[in-house]
Protein backbone atom coordinates (compact mmCIF):
# COMPACT_ATOMS: atom_id res chain seq x y z
CA UNK A 1 0.00 0.00 0.00
CA UNK A 2 1.39 3.40 -0.89
CA UNK A 3 3.09 5.59 2.15
CA UNK A 4 0.78 8.61 1.05
CA UNK A 5 -0.44 11.90 2.96
CA UNK A 6 -3.74 11.44 4.36
CA UNK A 7 -5.70 14.39 4.19
CA UNK A 8 -9.54 14.52 5.81
CA UNK A 9 -11.73 17.21 3.95
CA UNK A 10 -14.42 18.10 7.07
CA UNK A 11 -16.76 20.64 6.98
CA UNK A 12 -15.88 24.10 8.57
CA UNK A 13 -19.01 23.67 11.83
CA UNK A 14 -17.70 20.31 13.27
CA UNK A 15 -20.88 19.07 13.72
CA UNK A 16 -21.19 16.61 10.79
CA UNK A 17 -21.67 12.82 12.47
CA UNK A 18 -20.04 11.31 8.77
CA UNK A 19 -16.93 13.75 9.87
CA UNK A 20 -16.88 12.56 13.61
CA UNK A 21 -16.64 8.85 12.46
CA UNK A 22 -14.26 9.15 9.52
CA UNK A 23 -12.10 11.55 12.04
CA UNK A 24 -12.73 9.30 14.96
CA UNK A 25 -11.73 6.31 12.99
CA UNK A 26 -8.34 7.79 11.60
CA UNK A 27 -7.30 8.39 15.35
CA UNK A 28 -7.85 5.24 16.33
CA UNK A 29 -6.09 3.87 13.80
CA UNK A 30 -3.26 5.35 15.32
CA UNK A 31 -3.13 7.78 11.66
CA UNK A 32 -1.58 11.57 10.79
CA UNK A 33 -3.41 13.26 8.62
CA UNK A 34 -4.30 16.68 7.71
CA UNK A 35 -7.97 18.51 7.26
CA UNK A 36 -8.41 20.62 4.42
CA UNK A 37 -12.25 22.62 5.65
CA UNK A 38 -15.17 22.76 3.18
CA UNK A 39 -17.75 25.56 3.99
CA UNK A 40 -21.10 23.59 3.06
CA UNK A 41 -23.06 27.15 4.05
CA UNK A 42 -20.71 28.53 1.01
CA UNK A 43 -21.59 25.63 -1.04
CA UNK A 44 -18.29 25.40 -2.02
CA UNK A 45 -19.00 21.01 -1.64
CA UNK A 46 -21.16 22.05 -4.75
CA UNK A 47 -17.52 23.69 -6.53
CA UNK A 48 -16.43 21.87 -10.19
CA UNK A 49 -13.37 21.07 -8.53
CA UNK A 50 -14.43 19.03 -5.34
CA UNK A 51 -17.06 17.63 -7.31
CA UNK A 52 -14.54 16.15 -9.44
CA UNK A 53 -12.18 15.30 -6.65
CA UNK A 54 -14.57 13.41 -4.76
CA UNK A 55 -17.29 12.53 -7.03
CA UNK A 56 -20.50 12.43 -4.86
CA UNK A 57 -19.40 16.43 -3.84
CA UNK A 58 -20.02 15.07 0.77
CA UNK A 59 -18.39 15.76 3.54
CA UNK A 60 -16.59 13.77 4.40
CA UNK A 61 -13.73 12.85 1.78
CA UNK A 62 -10.73 10.99 2.57
CA UNK A 63 -7.81 11.98 0.17
CA UNK A 64 -4.63 9.09 0.23
CA UNK A 65 -2.27 10.06 -2.41
CA UNK A 66 -3.86 10.55 -5.56
CA UNK A 67 -6.92 8.01 -4.01
CA UNK A 68 -9.77 10.49 -2.77
CA UNK A 69 -13.10 8.48 -1.39
CA UNK A 70 -16.55 9.89 0.39
CA UNK A 71 -18.98 8.14 2.18
CA UNK A 72 -17.90 7.51 5.78
CA UNK A 73 -18.48 4.20 5.54
CA UNK A 74 -16.39 3.44 2.78
CA UNK A 75 -14.03 5.64 4.73
CA UNK A 76 -13.80 2.93 7.42
CA UNK A 77 -13.90 0.41 4.68
CA UNK A 78 -10.95 2.05 3.31
CA UNK A 79 -8.81 2.22 6.15
CA UNK A 80 -9.74 -0.79 7.58
CA UNK A 81 -8.10 -2.41 4.50
CA UNK A 82 -5.73 -0.15 4.24
CA UNK A 83 -4.25 -0.17 7.33
CA UNK A 84 -3.98 -3.63 8.24
CA UNK A 85 -4.48 -5.03 11.72
CA UNK A 86 -2.34 -5.95 13.77
CA UNK A 87 0.01 -3.13 12.69
CA UNK A 88 -3.17 -0.81 13.25
CA UNK A 89 -5.79 -1.14 15.83
CA UNK A 90 -9.20 -2.67 14.08
CA UNK A 91 -12.40 -0.49 13.32
CA UNK A 92 -14.36 -3.60 13.00
CA UNK A 93 -14.63 -6.64 14.59
CA UNK A 94 -12.54 -9.43 14.13
CA UNK A 95 -15.22 -12.02 14.02
CA UNK A 96 -17.53 -12.51 10.92
CA UNK A 97 -21.28 -12.45 12.59
CA UNK A 98 -20.10 -9.49 15.02
CA UNK A 99 -18.43 -7.37 11.93
CA UNK A 100 -22.08 -8.17 10.27
CA UNK A 101 -23.54 -6.73 13.40
CA UNK A 102 -21.72 -3.90 13.82
CA UNK A 103 -22.16 -3.26 9.79
CA UNK A 104 -26.06 -3.47 10.19
CA UNK A 105 -25.51 -0.98 12.84
CA UNK A 106 -23.75 1.61 10.79
CA UNK A 107 -26.25 0.87 8.17
CA UNK A 108 -29.02 1.67 10.26
CA UNK A 109 -28.02 4.70 11.94
CA UNK A 110 -27.59 6.61 8.70
CA UNK A 111 -30.68 5.15 6.41
CA UNK A 112 -32.34 5.05 9.36
CA UNK A 113 -33.88 7.66 12.34
CA UNK A 114 -34.71 10.54 9.94
CA UNK A 115 -37.27 12.37 11.71
CA UNK A 116 -34.66 12.39 15.18
CA UNK A 117 -31.79 13.52 13.09
CA UNK A 118 -34.19 16.39 11.30
CA UNK A 119 -35.53 18.04 15.07
CA UNK A 120 -32.26 16.59 16.64
CA UNK A 121 -29.82 18.01 14.15
CA UNK A 122 -26.27 17.72 15.33
CA UNK A 123 -25.97 22.08 16.22
CA UNK A 124 -28.45 21.41 19.25
CA UNK A 125 -25.50 19.24 20.26
CA UNK A 126 -22.84 21.98 19.42
CA UNK A 127 -24.47 25.26 19.54
CA UNK A 128 -27.58 25.36 21.05
CA UNK A 129 -30.11 22.42 22.62
CA UNK A 130 -32.84 22.37 21.21
CA UNK A 131 -35.65 24.31 22.71
CA UNK A 132 -38.66 22.72 20.49
CA UNK A 133 -40.21 19.07 21.82
CA UNK A 134 -39.94 15.78 19.76
CA UNK A 135 -42.98 15.55 17.53
CA UNK A 136 -44.20 12.15 17.73
CA UNK A 137 -42.58 10.50 15.10
CA UNK A 138 -39.77 11.76 16.88
CA UNK A 139 -40.46 10.38 20.13
CA UNK A 140 -41.19 7.17 18.31
CA UNK A 141 -37.44 7.45 16.63
CA UNK A 142 -36.05 7.78 19.57
CA UNK A 143 -37.68 5.09 22.01
CA UNK A 144 -36.49 2.35 19.06
CA UNK A 145 -32.82 4.08 19.17
CA UNK A 146 -33.05 3.52 22.37
CA UNK A 147 -34.94 0.10 22.32
CA UNK A 148 -31.72 -0.71 19.75
CA UNK A 149 -29.43 0.53 22.59
CA UNK A 150 -30.46 -1.70 25.50
CA UNK A 151 -30.22 -4.91 23.16
CA UNK A 152 -26.50 -3.83 22.23
CA UNK A 153 -24.95 -2.32 25.43
CA UNK A 154 -23.37 -5.03 27.10
CA UNK A 155 -25.09 -5.67 30.68
CA UNK A 156 -21.57 -4.21 32.53
CA UNK A 157 -21.12 -1.57 30.05
CA UNK A 158 -17.95 -1.45 28.04
CA UNK A 159 -17.74 -2.21 23.95
CA UNK A 160 -20.57 -3.91 22.28
CA UNK A 161 -18.59 -6.27 20.17
CA UNK A 162 -16.28 -7.60 22.68
CA UNK A 163 -13.75 -5.00 21.92
CA UNK A 164 -14.15 -1.08 20.93
CA UNK A 165 -15.06 -1.11 17.01
CA UNK A 166 -16.30 2.11 14.99
CA UNK A 167 -20.11 1.48 16.06
CA UNK A 168 -19.68 2.36 19.57
CA UNK A 169 -18.70 5.90 18.54
CA UNK A 170 -21.56 6.17 15.94
CA UNK A 171 -24.26 5.23 18.27
CA UNK A 172 -22.59 7.14 21.39
CA UNK A 173 -23.31 10.05 18.83
CA UNK A 174 -26.18 9.08 18.01
CA UNK A 175 -27.45 8.94 21.73
CA UNK A 176 -26.04 12.54 22.43
CA UNK A 177 -28.84 14.16 20.19
CA UNK A 178 -30.58 12.75 23.49
CA UNK A 179 -28.48 13.47 25.83
CA UNK A 180 -27.52 16.91 25.16
CA UNK A 181 -31.18 18.12 24.61
CA UNK A 182 -32.16 16.39 27.66
CA UNK A 183 -33.86 13.83 26.74
CA UNK A 184 -34.72 10.97 29.38
CA UNK A 185 -32.20 8.43 28.68
CA UNK A 186 -32.00 5.01 30.72
CA UNK A 187 -29.40 5.32 33.13
CA UNK A 188 -27.34 1.82 32.08
CA UNK A 189 -27.43 3.83 28.21
CA UNK A 190 -26.64 7.32 29.26
CA UNK A 191 -23.64 6.09 31.43
CA UNK A 192 -22.45 3.70 28.39
CA UNK A 193 -22.72 6.58 26.08
CA UNK A 194 -20.73 9.66 28.20
CA UNK A 195 -18.30 7.04 29.17
CA UNK A 196 -17.60 6.56 24.87
CA UNK A 197 -18.13 10.00 24.08
CA UNK A 198 -15.14 10.35 26.29
CA UNK A 199 -12.96 8.65 24.61
CA UNK A 200 -9.48 10.57 23.29
CA UNK A 201 -10.81 10.16 19.37
CA UNK A 202 -14.32 11.34 20.40
CA UNK A 203 -13.18 14.04 22.33
CA UNK A 204 -11.19 15.46 20.00
CA UNK A 205 -13.57 15.82 17.59
CA UNK A 206 -16.18 17.60 20.37
CA UNK A 207 -13.51 19.95 21.20
CA UNK A 208 -12.27 20.71 17.85
CA UNK A 209 -12.42 24.58 17.64
CA UNK A 210 -15.77 25.64 15.66
CA UNK A 211 -17.80 28.95 15.14
CA UNK A 212 -19.28 30.73 17.85
CA UNK A 213 -22.78 30.56 16.82
CA UNK A 214 -25.05 27.95 13.72
CA UNK A 215 -24.66 30.63 11.05
CA UNK A 216 -28.06 31.21 9.68
CA UNK A 217 -27.39 30.55 6.64
CA UNK A 218 -27.00 27.04 7.80
CA UNK A 219 -30.79 26.52 7.09
CA UNK A 220 -30.65 27.93 3.77
CA UNK A 221 -28.14 25.00 2.93
CA UNK A 222 -30.17 22.37 0.47
CA UNK A 223 -30.40 19.76 2.82
CA UNK A 224 -31.93 21.57 5.30
CA UNK A 225 -34.47 23.34 2.89
CA UNK A 226 -37.92 23.21 4.96
CA UNK A 227 -36.31 22.01 7.93
CA UNK A 228 -38.59 23.69 11.24
CA UNK A 229 -36.07 25.23 13.64
CA UNK A 230 -35.26 22.92 16.97
CA UNK A 231 -35.68 26.42 18.93
CA UNK A 232 -38.50 28.46 19.60
CA UNK A 233 -38.68 31.97 18.17
CA UNK A 234 -39.77 33.82 21.26
CA UNK A 235 -42.81 36.19 20.80
CA UNK A 236 -44.35 33.86 18.09
N1 LIG B 1 -23.87 8.99 3.73
C1 LIG B 1 -22.84 10.02 3.73
C2 LIG B 1 -23.48 11.32 4.15
C3 LIG B 1 -22.56 12.50 3.98
C4 LIG B 1 -23.33 13.78 4.07
O1 LIG B 1 -24.54 13.86 3.87
N2 LIG B 1 -22.58 14.85 4.37
C5 LIG B 1 -23.18 16.14 4.45
C6 LIG B 1 -22.58 16.90 5.61
S1 LIG B 1 -23.09 16.18 7.14
C7 LIG B 1 -22.88 16.89 3.17
O2 LIG B 1 -21.87 16.66 2.52
N3 LIG B 1 -23.79 17.79 2.81
C8 LIG B 1 -23.62 18.63 1.68
C9 LIG B 1 -24.51 18.32 0.54
O3 LIG B 1 -25.25 17.31 0.60
O4 LIG B 1 -24.50 19.10 -0.42
C10 LIG B 1 -21.69 9.63 4.65
O5 LIG B 1 -21.86 8.71 5.47
O6 LIG B 1 -20.59 10.18 4.53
Amino acid sequence: MPNDALVLHAETLWASPYVFSSWVALHEKGLRFDVREVSLVDLENRSSSYREQTLTAKVPALEHGDFVVAESSAIAEYLEDAFLPPSHPRLLPRDARQRARARQLMAWLRSDLGVLRTERPTVTMFFTPATVPLSAAGEAEAAELLRVAERLVPPRGGPLFGAWSLPDAELAFMLHRLILNGHEVPPRVRTWAEDEWERPSAQSFVRHSRPAACPERYWDMPANAGAARPWSIPGR
